[in-house]
């Protein structure tokens, strides 16, 4: 996949290249990023992006001319077929299933503002998608980038160490995830108790740890996110789990009783 971001931080960015996941797909050649600064597009010599908000107002707008010369710039650098999507709390929520859709696209365009936004002419004639990811208030379109940037690239063929794992994740089966243990068998907490890892991952049955591991994701959506399960057609086998853990009574985990 072909990634291009358009930001006025462009350093902020190897906080996701140099490391893990997206590291690694860079190295792999299955992810390609570039930046592209809105500021290398000023016509002043301060290079200058922002200007005060017609009408009045508190903070600045993103310029016109910079902002769709660098959209231009990061098109013509991308494949032509590559879509511009602003990234702005007025977008279409992001989630797992927009993850899956847009790691089948070949490029991107990635565009992040600052301030108050970006004069809305430029996003008219050039944007052809918007996107958020949540109902709270950032101070840039930066981090949103590389979150969606985090979730597509460990969906990329080979971005993974072990290729099984983005097809086990939560979420892929709309569900969350089930609880995880390892070494020693035996902890002692803060407050003395001695708190064991549960016996049937220890039996070496993995028929029956398989089915565990289900029951507890489907549980705790239940407790957690009953309005994920109201999305899924569930299994028999999975009604039946489902029941079995809802008529066991699970006294540690009352905080997300219902
Ligand atoms: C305080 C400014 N707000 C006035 C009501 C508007 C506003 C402008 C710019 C709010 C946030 C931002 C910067 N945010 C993003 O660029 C952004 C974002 C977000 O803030 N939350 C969730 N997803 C996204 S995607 C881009």
């Amino acid at each position: 996949m072909d990634c291009h971001v358009i930001s006025i931080f462009p350093e902020m960015f190897s906080a996701i290249t140099e490391h893990g996941v997206i590291g690694r797909a860079i190295k792999q050649n299955v992810l390609s990023l570039t930046i592209h600064n809105p500021r290398d597009h000023a016509d002043d010599k301060h290079s200058k992006v922002d200007g005060r908000p017609f009408g009045g107002g508190p903070g600045m707008v993103m310029m016109p001319e910079p902002m769709s010369k660098v959209i231009e710039a990061a098109k013509t650098a991308a494949s032509s077929d590559a879509k511009v999507v602003y990234l702005s709390p007025q977008g279409k929520r992001f989630d797992h299933s927009a993850a899956i859709e847009f790691a089948k696209r070949d490029s991107v365009v990635l565009l992040a503002g600052r301030y108050e936004g970006i004069d809305e002419r430029v996003l008219e004639s050039h944007v052809d998608e918007e996107w958020s990811i949540g109902d709270y208030v950032l101070s840039g379109g930066e981090l949103p980038a590389m979150v969606m940037i985090d979730a597509i690239a460990r969906l990329l063929p080979d971005s993974l160490g072990n290729s099984e794992s983005a097809e086990q994740d939560s979420f892929v089966q709309g569900l969350l995830d089930c609880p995880h243990y390892t070494k020693p068998r035996s902890f002692v907490d803060q407050f003395g108790d001695e708190k064991e890892v549960p016996d049937v991952l220890l039996s070496g049955d993995h028929q029956a740890i398989e089915q565990w591991r289900q029951q507890q994701a489907l549980g705790r959506t239940w407790l957690r996110r009953p309005e994920l399960l109201k999305e899924l057609e569930l299994t028999d086998e999975q009604h039946r789990l489902l029941d079995e853990y809802k008529s066991s009574n699970n006294l540690d985990d009352t905080s997300f009783e219902q």
